[in-house]
């Protein structure tokens, strides 16, 4: 078969909802696709632990501390998942965190954030989470097998993340005077870099419409952040706390809320590498990276050790 009919062949696959798998026939660009979604996925989930990992310190209660390191594991485990699931690919993991350190990859904006108070953790938990389980839900529908079948265990635990977050904005809501400005506050600061995590305005998404198409992506950017802010707003209204959006109103026509624009130019702004933490996230991340050498080194060579010791019997 030639490349057309061989791609032809694979869009009727796709169409008729199998799973693409590993060892099959796929054109390059949705390979590149793939490896770039899924890479950037692991990242976020790997440098997401670091606002979160700010808190475990100082969380205000055993019981809050236990949960929180519970929570930042499950990313570090999202992260190797993912990872896994673009190694399949036929990409080097060494390779994708060379990208990562070198700022040639990209991980979500928001992560590159701070997080100033333990309100800010009740935030992402509520806000960062949810949005990323309205972005993750249909990934379990993703047309690759392995990231597919990843993200099916990935959204359940996001799902537990997501009412951590809104447990401790309750508590916070419905406590003293200073506790509720510090709700509200965090809502403030992360309402919309969270609306901004689901990516640009359909009309300047340079990816979706081929994501779409080869059903990587099921639903767009503009639809996925409209299911958001329907399904927050009611949330947010049962905390007692206000969404920073005076546009926000009810449609009827369209049995939805409409809101206001996010500022665009912050997004591209931190996605170039400018946001207010960017350079510590990497920093972080290359310090760690150098820190831990020594052990994935040790454990290579228990590894290969091993592994010759089987081959000599
Ligand atoms: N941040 O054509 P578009 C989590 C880039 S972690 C940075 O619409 P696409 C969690 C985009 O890559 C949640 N960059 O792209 C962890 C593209 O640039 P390139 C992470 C962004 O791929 C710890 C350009 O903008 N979730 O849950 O079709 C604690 C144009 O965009 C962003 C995922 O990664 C952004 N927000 O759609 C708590 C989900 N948005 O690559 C929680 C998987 C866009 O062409 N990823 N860009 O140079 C996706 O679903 C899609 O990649 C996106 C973007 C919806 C993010």
């Amino acid at each position: 078969m030639n490349t057309e009919q061989l791609e032809k062949e694979f869009q009727a696959r796709i169409d008729a909802e199998e799973k693409i798998e590993p060892k099959d026939w796929m054109p390059d660009a949705y390979r590149k696709t793939l490896i770039r979604q899924i890479s950037q996925h692991a990242h976020s989930e790997i440098v997401g632990m670091l606002p979160e990992g700010n808190w475990i310190t100082r969380a205000p209660s055993l019981r809050s501390k236990v949960i929180l390191l519970a929570k930042v594991q499950d990313e570090a485990g999202h992260g190797l998942y993912l990872y896994s699931a673009a190694e399949t690919l036929g990409i080097d993991r060494e390779q994708l965190l060379h990208d990562l350190h070198i700022g040639k990859a990209k991980y979500s904006s928001i992560f590159n954030y701070p997080t100033l108070t333990w309100a800010d953790i009740g935030a992402v938990g509520w806000l960062v989470d949810g949005a990323a389980i309205a972005n993750q839900v249909m990934l379990c529908r993703t047309s690759y097998g392995p990231y597919a079948r990843a993200m099916v265990k990935i959204c359940k635990e996001e799902s537990f993340h997501q009412r951590q977050g809104y447990e401790i904005m309750m508590h916070m809501a419905r406590g003293t005077e200073a506790q509720k400005r510090m709700a509200q506050d965090a809502l403030n600061r992360w309402w919309w870099p969270s609306l901004m995590m689901f990516g640009p305005p359909d009309k300047e998404s340079t990816n979706t419409e081929q994501s779409v198409k080869w059903r990587i992506k099921r639903q767009t950017n503009d639809e996925l952040r409209q299911e958001f802010v329907d399904k927050t707003l009611p949330q947010a209204e049962y905390l007692g706390l206000k969404i920073p959006d005076k546009d926000l109103k009810w449609n009827e026509e369209k049995k939805g809320y409409d809101f206001g624009t996010p500022d665009w130019e912050e997004f591209y702004n931190v996605i170039k590498g400018n946001g207010p933490c960017n350079k510590q996230r990497l920093d972080a991340r290359v310090k760690a990276d150098k820190e831990g050498e020594w052990v994935r080194e040790a454990s290579m060579a228990y590894y290969e050790k091993k592994s010759a010791k089987k081959k000599v019997a």
